[in-house]
């Protein structure tokens, strides 16, 4: 296919302060991300440039270049007056309508929240009872109708959370199947007699499977009344759907369009790979010490199942071939290419991008609590990897390093102390915004968010995965003062909740999250007065906050989204132990260098390619950094660049 690209540089201002040029290749105007503008992906008639290529990974998109900003909705912004049944400061739909506008200002095209749809909150909404209806805890659907059309009036849709690798125990779906086995929902889910019975009648599980989110149980859970087993690889309060079953499909196909309708832009999928299951339900193999665990990780057996190509395909076909949608399936624990690229590949007809876990589980060994060590070298492979394929394979990739599930990056990939942590927190930014694909920033990282401190007691984690872990180190280890200590550590370093405590908005009480006279349902964290929205925003000082830091990255590349966005990408020194550089190059032939010191210490680099034109952005200073254009230079701790390459 011919590609046709446009010269328009003295067609459009240069709305931002920085230091980047516009690019020459930028092809269109930023009014508009949707497609209702599609003229702006039209061929311009002015020095036309015809690059061959069979790929359409650069060809423009709206859903490429979109910044996605994922909300944590209890977490967010409750509205004045909002608390729930017990008085608890909860975040609400409303809340988040209050948002937009500091979202628009951040640069954020599209507002993904986890679920909002009736739920018990066994897993903070990822246990849905009704896809058709709000939890009154966020507000109602017309709430939700409210926040669409107030994110249509900025230019901003919202996207929603799919989650129907299973329901919640309270969905009238499975109400009805767990009544009989007669009853015609039965096989919407799945159910299997014990595999045995110990002499005094006690029923054994059909197979060995470890629960996700508490690895002491299994994935089975027995229901006295049919005498039966179901499955419910996260927690018995989350059964698993049949989806070998057409009508359980039939039913996800009619949520989904039930949205769609709505206006909503599209959906992220929840472990949308763990819909097909093995059906022999084979034994897992044995990886966690059989001493202290009966029950072992079975994610081998529904992973990428037999039929999961086969069920995305029905869904292109009966639903999202017929909206323009974005769709990002979480695809945890799979990373074979060709595998990944069924799904993500352009022609592949199911859905626009995934989640890759591989730099998220970078410390993860067999299951998510425990500890694995790690070094800048792999973190840079896995990035660049993943850059390459998807470049040179068709694919596309979604950018992220935070989201609900993981710890805060900047404790996670820099040095989160009082000292480093905003130069550790632009150096991400700096990365993600110069990283090809669809960027994703996660709730409270565009300020630079860490984890809970050490001295958090365990009763302050609030996370159902959490809470079980720390149950199995009470349990197994109760004898054991290292152990636990260790369990602990794991918990400061790896819990879920750092990810969920509530949103810094200003030094007002309880943040702005919440009424001051309403306890918030999760602790907020002690440097809420230093470290907040408000005080980022209004910074003025001889660097960006960290705030002002993302927003001007996300601003750039925007504007230079042919280098960033759709551009080529090569690392370079890979061998360096603590940095990471990597190139990015448009289609024109226009390149970039990233330069990030991954490290506390002063490090020496030399640039490998051609000379630098000049030092474009630092995450030390506000305007140009001064750096050698010599072919070596010096980075500070932590220290992030971003330099032209002479053409
Ligand atoms: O997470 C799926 C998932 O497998 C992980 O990210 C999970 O948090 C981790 O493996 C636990 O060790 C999704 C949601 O994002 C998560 O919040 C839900 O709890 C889970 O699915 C079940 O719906």
């Amino acid at each position: 296919m011919i590609v046709l690209r446009t010269h328009v540089s003295n067609l459009m201002p240069n709305p931002f302060r920085l230091l980047l040029p516009l690019s020459r290749s930028v092809t269109v105007t930023v009014n508009s991300l949707f497609p209702r503008t599609v003229s702006r992906f039209l061929p311009l008639a002015s020095s036309t440039v015809a690059v061959a290529s069979m790929s359409t990974y650069s060809t423009p998109k709206w859903w490429k270049e979109s910044v996605i900003y994922q909300i944590y909705p209890s977490s967010f912004q409750a509205h004045p007056g909002a608390k729930n049944e017990q008085g608890i400061g909860w975040g609400t739909v409303k809340g988040i309508t209050s948002r937009l506008d500091y979202l628009k200002a951040l640069g954020v095209d599209i507002v993904w929240t986890s679920p909002i749809y009736k739920s018990p909150q066994a897993d903070m909404g990822y246990d849905i009872a009704d896809y058709k209806d709000i939890d009154p805890i966020y507000g109602s659907v017309g709430d939700v109708d409210e926040l669409i059309a107030e994110c249509k009036k900025r230019d901003m849709r919202l996207m929603m959370d799919l989650v129907v690798n299973h329901t919640s125990n309270m969905h009238q779906w499975f109400l009805e199947s767990r009544s009989s086995k007669s009853n015609p929902k039965r096989d919407w889910y799945i159910w299997k007699d014990p595999k045995s019975r110990s002499d005094a009648g006690v029923p054994e599980p059909p197979n060995n499977w470890a629960q996700i989110l508490g690895e002491a149980n299994s994935a089975w859970t027995y229901d006295t009344e049919t005498a039966q087993y179901y499955l419910s690889v996260f927690t018995p309060d989350q059964p698993d759907l049949n989806w070998e079953n057409p009508d359980v499909r039939e039913a996800v196909w009619d949520v989904m369009r039930f949205w769609l309708d709505k206006g909503v832009a599209g959906f992220r999928m929840d472990v949308i790979n763990m819909i097909s299951k093995v059906p022999s339900y084979p034994e897992a193999p044995i990886v966690l010490d059989p001493k202290t665990h009966k029950y072992q990780p079975g994610t081998q057996f529904f992973v990428n199942g037999p039929k999961l190509h086969d069920y995305m395909h029905e869904m292109y076909q009966k639903v999202l071939s017929k909206y323009d949608t974005i769709t990002v399936g979480e695809m945890p624990g799979v990373d074979s290419e060709d595998e990944i690229l069924r799904t993500v590949g352009a022609d592949a007809k199911e859905l626009n991008m995934i989640f890759i876990f591989a730099l998220v589980d970078i410390d993860k060994p067999n299951v998510r609590m425990a500890l694995k060590g790690w070094d800048v070298k792999e973190m840079k492979g896995i990035i660049s990897r993943w850059q390459k394929v998807m470049f040179e394979r068709n694919g596309w990739n979604s950018v992220f390093i935070e989201n609900h599930d993981n710890p805060r990056s900047v404790s996670r990939y820099t040095d989160d102390s009082d000292e480093w942590r905003d130069k550790g927190a632009k150096l991400l930014a700096l990365m993600q915004t110069t990283l090809g694909g669809t960027i994703f920033v996660y709730q409270g990282e565009e300020i630079g968010l860490r984890n809970a401190p050490m001295e958090w007691d365990p009763s302050e984690y609030k996370d159902i995965e959490t809470v079980n872990y720390w149950k199995k180190c009470e349990n197994i280890y109760q004898n054991d003062p290292e152990k636990l200590k260790l369990g602990r550590k794991v918990i400061q370093m790896k819990a879920r909740d750092h990810a969920r405590t509530p949103m810094q908005w200003s030094s007002a009480p309880n943040a702005g999250f919440c009424d001051a006279d309403v306890k918030p349902w999760m602790r907020i964290m002690d440097d809420w007065k230093m470290v907040n929205a408000e005080v980022q925003m209004k910074y003025e000082g001889d660097e960006l906050s960290v705030w002002q830091f993302w927003e001007r990255g996300l601003k750039d590349r925007k504007e230079h989204a042919d280098v960033f966005v759709y551009g080529g990408f090569e690392e370079v020194n890979k061998d360096d132990e603590n940095v990471f550089g990597y190139v990015r190059t448009s289609k024109e032939g226009e390149k970039w260098l990233v330069v990030l010191n991954f490290s506390g210490k002063e490090q020496k680099w030399t640039v490998p390619t051609k000379e630098v034109d000049f030092w474009a952005c630092s995450n030390y200073t506000k305007g140009r950094p001064e750096k050698s254009k010599s072919r070596e230079i010096i980075l500070r701790p932590w220290e992030g660049v971003l330099g032209k390459l002479s053409g």
